[in-house]
């Protein structure tokens, strides 16, 4: 099983709900590690960069001034198959149908506004990681407490 890294944005609707540390609290407590970490106001560049394949579909203007209304939190998550645990642990895209337990399904109730984002793939997260950090930017995952969390063979 592969130690993954994927990129994930607490949405500014997940700012300005307070739910930022609810948010890290959760990523935490499944055991992934957080290895890069940021405050930053998405612009419209940046927005239409990391939301290239939605930039020409009739959401997208509406896409692109939610996620630029107010500050996002990035961060960088590790772990084994970090990309599709935290597809998991986000819920469907639209809250109102994602699975109660899922940060989604928990605190949204929209499709745009749904909190957080996620990766859904290993080349997805290499391009959205080098979007948002620079490689002096992340660090190495302390990794004293693999032997309780982990099989050696699922952390390789
Ligand atoms: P993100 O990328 O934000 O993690 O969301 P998903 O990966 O779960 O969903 P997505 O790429 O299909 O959509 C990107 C983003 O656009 C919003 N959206 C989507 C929207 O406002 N209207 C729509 O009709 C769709 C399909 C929600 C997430």
């Amino acid at each position: 099983m592969a130690l993954e890294r994927t990129l994930i944005l607490v949405k500014p609707d997940g700012v300005e709900r307070r739910l930022v540390g609810t948010i890290i609290g959760r990523i935490e407590s499944k055991g992934l590690s957080l290895v890069g970490l940021k405050m930053l106001q998405v612009t419209p560049e940046l927005s239409q960069q990391h939301y290239a394949e939605h930039v020409e579909k009739p959401f997208y203007p509406e896409l692109e001034a939610f996620i630029t209304s107010g500050p996002v939190v990035a961060m960088v998550v590790e772990g084994p198959e970090a990309i599709s645990v935290m597809r998991t642990l986000m819920g469907s895209t639209n809250a109102r149908q994602s699975a109660p337990g899922t940060i989604r399904g928990d605190f949204g109730s929209s499709r745009q506004m749904n909190l957080i984002h996620g990766s859904d793939g290993p080349e997805s997260a290499v391009r959205e990681i080098g979007i948002y950090f620079t490689p002096a930017e992340i660090v190495a995952a302390p990794q004293l407490l693999a032997s309780v969390l982990w099989a050696a063979d699922e952390a390789s």
